[in-house]
């Protein structure tokens, strides 16, 4: 399902004009509290800030909780590969386990950068510490890398706000609702700009 980038291009122009004379909106929109201090800062900013999230999560802007779970699985699933791929690269004879002999050939074979990732990837890896890297250790090594990664990404956590602005209570945030909903809050904060 293939939606052109001109919806939501189309759905920001649209946002522009309709903040600008800032229509007092009756209706009161909750929002949490980061995604609040964002719009009363600027809501023209933060229209184009969650319309980029809301891009990034799906093509035609539509955001729902499964959109953006289905997004972070990818995004995740990749990190893993790519932890996965450099212990796979120091299994010399592809027999499914590293052993000390490998780790020290591909050591020997690279750079004074791989050596070190080499050594902090390994030593993390082995996690009975018996010098033998098995493909479960290799899999859980992957795993807890992501952790790392996740425990720094705040990116997700700002999609999931998005889902506050649900106006129509319907799953599923478009980008014309954010659109509106940024536009009610910003009316009723009475937001500089
Ligand atoms: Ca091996
Ligand atoms: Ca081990
Ligand atoms: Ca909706």
């Amino acid at each position: 399902m293939r939606v052109a980038k001109s919806t939501w291009v189309a759905a920001l122009g649209a946002a522009v004009v309709l903040l600008l004379p800032a229509p007092v909106q009756s209706a009161g929109v909750e929002v949490p509290f980061e995604l609040a201090r964002l719009i009363e800062r600027s809501p023209q900013r933060a229209v184009e800030s969650l319309g980029r999230t809301m891009a990034q999560i799906s093509s035609d802007g539509t955001v729902s909780e499964m959109t953006i779970r289905r997004r972070e699985m990818v995004e995740e699933s990749m990190l893993r590969a790519r932890t996965l791929a450099k212990l796979l690269a120091l299994d010399l004879d592809n027999d499914g386990q590293i052993i000390d002999i490998e780790v020290t050939a591909t050591f020997e074979a690279s750079d004074t950068r791989d050596r070190r990732e080499i050594l902090v990837i390994t030593t993390s890896a082995d996690q009975d510490h018996n010098g033998i890297i098995t493909f479960e250790e290799m899999r859980l090594q992957a795993a807890e890398s992501l952790n790392d990664k996740r425990r720094n990404q705040s990116r997700y956590n700002d999609a999931y706000q998005i889902l506050a602005l649900d106006l129509d209570g319907n799953g599923e945030v478009t980008m014309r609702e954010m659109v509106e909903a940024v536009e009610r809050f910003s009316a009723k904060c009475s937001c500089v700009e």
